[in-house]
This record gives C-alpha cells, sequence and structure tokens, in this order.
C-alpha cells in the first residue's frame, strides 16, 4: 500500500469483503423516511389459519381467505371470517406481551395491518420499507403481494416496494409475525429471557434516489502507525462506501466540516474503498466522547451521521483504547423496561438505562444477549460508554446444523453493519455459554471469522462457562484460543457454594490474553432482608458483592474488566418461585420499580475507587 498525502484518496476497485449485505440500507434516521410507526390492526392467530388452508397448505396469493388480503363483502350473504378491526389494535414499536393481557405468554402469529398513502416516486426513485426489528420471523405483504420475509428478532432489515405496488392512497399493509421458539433458530427453544414478540423497533418508509449509498463505513486507518499519528495529531482515515448498484461514474462527497474535509470520492463500480489524511483530529473515549458530524452526500441524498474515531486493540494481557490500558467497568443489561414489563425501543428507554449505568460510574455495557436497539450504540457514543454487542447464540444451539449456522452468519452481519460506525462498540460478541464440544468449537471460529471479515477493527469475544475444580477455576474452553479477549461466567456463592467460597478460589486461564468477567451476580428481592446468609435477601446479594469485589481485586494482572449481571431485574419464563421470582430474574442491582438495592453500592463504591485511581 503506497502513502497517503493530505486530501489523497485511494481507490481500489475491489468488491468489498467488509460490505457483504447487498441490500441492508443504513442509518434510517438521515434518509428521506416516513415514519410508519403508531397504531396497527391485529389479529391473533394460533393456528395461522391466515396463513393455511384446512388442508394445511399456504394459501395462494389472492386467496379471499388469506389474512394478506383485504377482505372484500358484496353481498349481505357473503361469507367473511376475518378482518382487521380498530378495537383490536397495538402500538409499533413494542412489543405485544405488555400491551394486553391476552399477550402476556402468547408464542405465535399474530397479523398486523394499518394502511398508508403515500406521493408517488418519481422515475428515479426507489422506495423501501424498513424496519428495525421483529420478533422473530415476519412476512410482508402490500396490496395482497408478497414482498419478503426475515428470520432474527434483533437486527434490521428491508424490502424494496415495486413502484408498480404502491398507490397514492389506501396501501394495505400486512406483516405477520411469528415469535414461536423452534430448536433450528437463533436463539433457540431455551433462554433466560421473555420471548417479547411483535414490531419491537421502528418501521419506515424510505425514498432514496436509483443509484443510492446503501452502508458505509469510515473509521481510523488500521495500518497506520498509531502511536505516530497521535504523536504528530494527523491521523488517516479509511473506509468504504457500497452503493446499491453499479453505477457510471460520478462522485460522493464526504464532508467533516469541524475537520476542514471536503472529499470527492470518484465512484466506479459499486463499491469504493477510500482513505485520507486529517489534522488535530480529537480521538473519542469514555472522558471524551467527541463525535464529528461526517455529511456524505451522493446523487441528491445526504447522509448524515455522527462518528467517533478511537483505536481498540489488545496487548498480551492489555485491553487498549488508542493505545492506553483500560479497565472495563461494566454492567450487562437486558433491552427491557423493568417497571412497565416491556422491551426498551426508543431514546427514552435508553435514557433511563444509561441513567442507571452512569449511576453506577460504569464506562462499559454489555448488552445481552442479542442486539439491543440503535437508539442504545448511539447513546452509547454520545456518553462515551463502551459496548459489548452480542448475537444470540446463546446455550444449546444445533451447533451440527450448516442452516443455523448460516442464520447465525445473518444475525452477525446485520448487527455489524447496522452498528459498524459506532465507536462506543468495541466487541462484537458471538455467544454466550456454549457447551464445549469440537463441533461447537467449529461452529464458533467460523462466526468469529467471518466477524473479523466484516469488521477487522474491533475485538471479537464470546462468553464461556468455567468450573469449579476444589476451588481452582481453570479457564481453559478451547474457544479462548480464537477470542480476542478470554471472557467468562461465574457465579460461585449463587450456583454453588456461599459467598464467602470466593476468599479462597484461584485463577487460572490458559491464554496469554486479557481475561474479561462478563457475569457474576446473584439474586435478591428487593426490600426482602434477612442476615446474609439468607438466600434472596438484599444482605445475601450484598455479600455475595462485597466477596466478589475482594476475589477481583486478588485476580492475576490479566484482569482487564467485569459486567456484573445484571442491571435491573428482568422478565423470565424460567424463573417461577411464587415469593421470590414471579417470573422475574432476580439478580438485578436495580429491582423491577427502580429501587436500588443494597449490592447496587458495593459495585458502586469499586466502579468509584477504580475510576478514581485512574
Ligand atoms: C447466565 C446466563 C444468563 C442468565 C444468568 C442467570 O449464566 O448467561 O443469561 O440469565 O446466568 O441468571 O442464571
Amino acid at each position: 500500500m503506497f502513502k497517503t498525502t493530505a486530501l489523497c484518496i485511494i481507490f481500489m476497485f475491489l468488491s468489498l469483503p467488509a460490505l457483504p449485505q447487498e441490500d441492508l440500507l443504513m442509518n434510517i434516521d438521515s434518509r428521506n423516511s416516513v415514519s410508519l410507526n403508531g397504531s396497527w390492526s391485529y389479529i391473533i392467530d394460533p393456528y395461522e389459519t391466515g396463513f393455511y388452508d384446512y388442508r394445511y397448505k399456504e394459501r395462494r396469493e389472492n386467496d379471499p381467505e388469506a389474512y394478506w388480503n383485504r377482505p372484500v363483502t358484496e353481498n349481505r350473504w357473503d361469507r367473511v371470517e376475518h378482518d382487521y378491526g380498530e378495537n383490536f389494535t397495538l402500538q409499533v414499536p413494542g412489543d405485544w406481551n405488555s400491551q394486553a393481557e391476552v399477550f402476556k405468554y402468547y408464542e405465535g402469529t399474530v397479523w398486523y395491518q394499518r394502511e398508508f398513502d403515500f406521493t408517488k416516486p418519481g422515475e428515479k426513485e426507489r422506495v423501501f420499507l424498513h424496519f428495525g426489528a421483529v420478533n422473530y420471523d415476519a412476512h410482508v405483504y402490500l396490496n395482497g403481494k408478497k414482498i419478503g420475509s426475515h428470520k432474527g428478532g434483533f437486527t434490521p432489515f428491508n424490502f424494496e416496494i415495486p413502484k408498480s405496488l404502491l398507490k397514492e392512497q389506501g396501501n394495505f399493509l400486512v406483516v405477520k409475525v411469528d415469535n414461536k421458539r423452534h430448536p433450528q433458530e437463533i436463539p433457540t427453544v431455551n433462554t433466560d429471557w421473555w420471548n417479547f414478540g411483535g414490531i419491537t423497533r421502528d418501521v419506515n418508509l424510505v425514498k432514496v434516489p436509483e443509484t443510492f449509498i446503501q452502508q458505509y463505513a469510515l473509521h481510523l486507518d488500521e495500518e497506520q502507525d498509531f502511536n505516530l499519528a497521535k504523536k504528530r495529531k494527523q491521523f488517516n482515515l479509511s473506509g468504504s462506501i457500497k452503493l446499491n448498484s453499479l453505477s457510471p461514474a460520478s462522485e460522493v462527497k464526504l464532508e467533516i466540516p469541524e475537520l476542514k474535509i471536503n472529499q470527492r470520492i470518484k465512484t466506479s463500480g459499486d463499491s469504493i474503498d477510500f482513505s485520507f489524511n486529517t489534522r488535530n483530529l480529537e480521538l473519542w473515549s469514555p472522558e471524551n466522547p467527541k463525535l464529528y458530524d461526517v455529511i456524505f452526500s451522493f446523487n441528491g441524498e445526504q447522509i448524515r451521521d455522527k462518528i467517533g474515531f478511537r483505536k481498540i486493540a489488545t496487548s498480551g494481557k492489555d485491553i487498549l483504547l488508542n493505545g492506553e490500558k483500560i479497565f472495563l467497568r461494566g454492567i450487562s443489561i437486558h433491552e427491557e423496561i423493568p417497571q412497565q414489563m416491556r422491551r426498551a425501543h426508543s431514546k427514552e428507554d435508553a435514557r433511563q438505562l444509561f441513567g442507571y449505568v452512569q449511576d453506577l460510574n460504569a464506562n462499559m455495557v454489555r448488552l445481552a444477549h442479542y442486539p439491543h436497539n440503535s437508539n442504545m450504540t448511539k447513546m452509547a457514543d454520545s456518553l462515551g460508554i463502551l459496548v459489548w454487542s452480542e448475537i444470540p447464540v446463546y446455550w444449546t444451539i444445533d451447533f451440527e446444523s450448516e442452516e443455523v449456522l448460516e442464520k447465525a452468519k445473518t444475525q452477525l452481519r446485520e448487527m455489524i453493519i447496522r452498528d459498524r460506525n459506532r465507536a462506543s462498540v468495541i466487541i462484537w460478541s458471538v455467544g454466550n455459554e456454549t457447551p464445549v464440544s469440537p463441533v461447537r468449537t467449529e461452529f464458533m471460529k467460523s462466526l468469529i471469522t467471518e466477524a473479523r471479515v466484516l469488521d477487522s477493527s474491533r475485538l471479537i469475544s464470546a462468553a464461556l462457562e468455567v468450573g469449579n475444580n476444589d476451588g481452582v477455576f481453570m479457564i481453559d474452553d478451547p474457544l479462548g484460543e480464537f477470542t480476542d479477549i478470554v471472557s467468562v461466567n461465574e457465579y460461585l456463592g449463587w450456583y454453588g457454594g456461599l459467598p464467602g467460597d470466593a476468599k479462597t478460589a484461584k485463577w487460572e486461564v490458559a491464554y496469554d490474553k486479557p481475561l474479561f468477567f462478563s457475569e457474576t451476580g446473584a439474586g435478591a428481592k428487593a426490600g426482602f432482608s434477612g442476615d446474609k446468609e439468607t438466600r434472596w435477601s438484599e444482605e445475601y446479594q450484598e455479600w455475595y458483592y462485597k466477596e466478589q469485589v475482594e476475589m477481583m481485586k486478588r485476580m492475576p494482572d490479566n484482569y482487564s474488566g467485569l459486567s456484573p449481571w445484571i442491571l435491573t431485574d428482568f422478565r423470565s419464563p424460567r424463573r417461577n418461585h411464587p415469593v421470590y421470582q414471579e417470573g422475574w430474574n432476580r439478580k438485578g442491582l436495580i429491582d423491577n420499580e427502580g429501587n436500588r438495592k443494597k449490592a447496587f453500592y458495593v459495585l458502586k463504591d469499586y466502579y468509584t475507587e477504580l475510576k478514581s485511581k485512574k
């Protein structure tokens, strides 16, 4: 590679392995879009009557009994057995479970329907329908025609709407959503969280030019000598742009006004790599979460983003942020607002959750166990909170199946493409507590390889398990050889033993890599008081945290951080104790009404001390 000079751009007309998913549109917030959020009508359809006929054959497209078709009656005697009524509505975005009692435990098909008007797109325009996420299996129909389907409950997807299908008025949009669990899906049938169903994130119609920017990436050039660049305050930025199709030669304008960058990037083909030099760039960090306005202009469309630039790497046993050792004062989070027993989705929700995180003096979150909504990662960018983002390859996935592996890769790609420009995201996690076996390791290895191809600028990890051999904990899961940091979940004093056992625990790691405790925790029912040995009391959990903190302080020098389990109590159908749980996993440091438990303050004190030592 030849060196770049200021304002000199390198073009490599290679197809970009970095931006593989052909059709995923990035940064919807900044595009010309119309929101379809709001009130949708629904039909609950546990037998999938709207999809299969009485012989259990998929209905034909124009079958009047198919629920994607508008029911029509011309005569009094016409038989119609379904319709969308005004009295049956669900809010989008939102899970269905929290919106009506009938949905609380529901797992199956719900049909969502709404109408919309839309100004006909011009000849040189295209229209896409974009979903932030639908859990789990979505089939989308417009005006009686199927426009696509998608599996995976936590990642975005979109379909182009053929122009011939769009009407100026009264477009009849139907989405069949099915959240039934299946052994061949990701996650599989067994998890420790609530299977919230529905159109859980934003829905938008997006208008783009005929040829448009589908995806882009912009980051510090990985090949430059980082320390030298830092010293000189002259960094190369590099990136890539993916257009939706081959474009006749023209150019993309890239501006970063604050850095006085105004690049004209020649396009030829559908993907372009570029690189240029900057002066006086401030690096992004938790102490200084500096974001720059970045504007891409192409073919009449302007896409604006706020991007931070930072380097994350490991060196031997350390995690380095911008070349300096960093300790991750983390906390794990589920995407839930416990007070309302629902999925979080909005900016306000993100503000609430990050409010708790900041109160803890944490500098990192583990977004467990699936990609959270983009308000979370955007807010993390602006607050300077580091992020671990994970796909739901959880527990007992079918590791033998090629098909399942492909599904995992799709979710991985969708997660990475959406958030690849978020400085806060430093770790992609390919899974949680997967049982050790050669076939599992191959499966996970291939996810790791895929993640590295998609994004070589971040760390890859997976939460591993560790056994207790008479007080000696040996972390030697073979997967540890392939991840950048070795992460483990441990519950010494909750699942086995008592919290005091941590006093004599010994920790050994088979790999010369940073060690991260991706989970540790104990349950407590807020307000329940007992002596410290009384299970479920706040005192027990407090004791647990005190012992853990002392144990952490004695960890070998590869100890690089922790993200205890978990910020708040969360819903789980596995948690059935009638007094202490009632359908809640009680390991939260904060209860389902927002009250901090005693243990919250133990962790907060530890983090305050660590922060002040920096
Ligand atoms: C774990 C899992 C997490 C559970 C937690 C628990 O190890 O990774 O998903 O919720 O333990 O509470 O048992």
